[in-house]
């Protein structure tokens, strides 16, 4: 199953959100909080090392 690392409120992920969609594929959605740099931490910086959203693992 593919993950999708969202922001709800952040205007990138929302293009992987809209062709998740538009391609029908399933995926879990994890929200990363930028507002507290949740995107700096050690756990996400192993998800993506350039620490933005969104990623898809
Ligand atoms: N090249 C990436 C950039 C994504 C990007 O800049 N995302 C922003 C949110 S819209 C982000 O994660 N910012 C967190 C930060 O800069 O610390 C893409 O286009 O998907």
């Amino acid at each position: 199953m593919i993950t999708l690392y969202d922001c709800s409120t952040a205007p990138s992920p929302r293009r992987a959100r809209i062709l998740l969609a538009e391609k029908g594929v399933p995926h879990d959605t994890v929200q990363v909080d930028l507002r507290s740099n949740e995107q700096l931490g050690d756990a996400y910086r192993r998800i993506n090392p350039q620490c933005t959203v969104p990623a898809l693992q």
